[in-house]
């Protein structure tokens, strides 16, 4: 079943597009969680990173650093975070990759925190998980 942005896409719904390329499109996210919070989309509906082809996202990537720019000019922010959820548990509702472009005006204007350690990890427990992820790339 198609995505609320295939129809964003195809134009049978409105959406407030910033810019537009062969594969991409970037557009207003409905629910602006700070002032200029912009979708990056491409065009074809892998639905998330875990399919994502490496030359498409680095297109998109491209596109995402032009309109952080452009978003930096336009608002002058503090900073921004940029995010793509991948799964329900990791906030993913509409299952379209997209990477999410939110500017930062104030520390707490958004929730989200990496800063909380889940445990104490000895250099044996950091090792061993690295060595796990090694192991499944090769
Ligand atoms: P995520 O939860 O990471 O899958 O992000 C999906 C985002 O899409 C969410 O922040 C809200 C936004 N969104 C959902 N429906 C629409 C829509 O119809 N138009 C626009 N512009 N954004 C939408």
């Amino acid at each position: 079943m198609p995505t609320i942005f295939e129809k964003i896409i195809a134009k049978e719904i409105p959406a407030h597009i910033v810019y537009e390329d062969d594969l991409t499109i970037a557009f207003l996210d409905v629910s602006q969680a700070t002032k200029g919070h912009t979708l990056i989309v491409p065009k074809s509906p892998y639905p998330n990173l875990y399919e994502m082809p490496e030359a498409l996202a680095g297109h998109v990537m491209g596109v995402a650093i032009k309109v952080a720019n452009a978003i930096k000019r336009a608002f002058e922010p503090e900073g921004l975070n940029l995010l793509s959820n991948t799964g329900t548990i990791a906030g993913q509702s509409v299952f379209h990759f997209h990477i999410h472009l939110i500017p930062r005006y104030e520390k707490n204007d958004i929730g989200l925190s990496f800063t909380e350690h889940q445990d104490e990890l000895s250099l044996e427990d950091y090792e061993e998980r690295a060595e796990r992820i090694r192991a499944a790339l090769s």
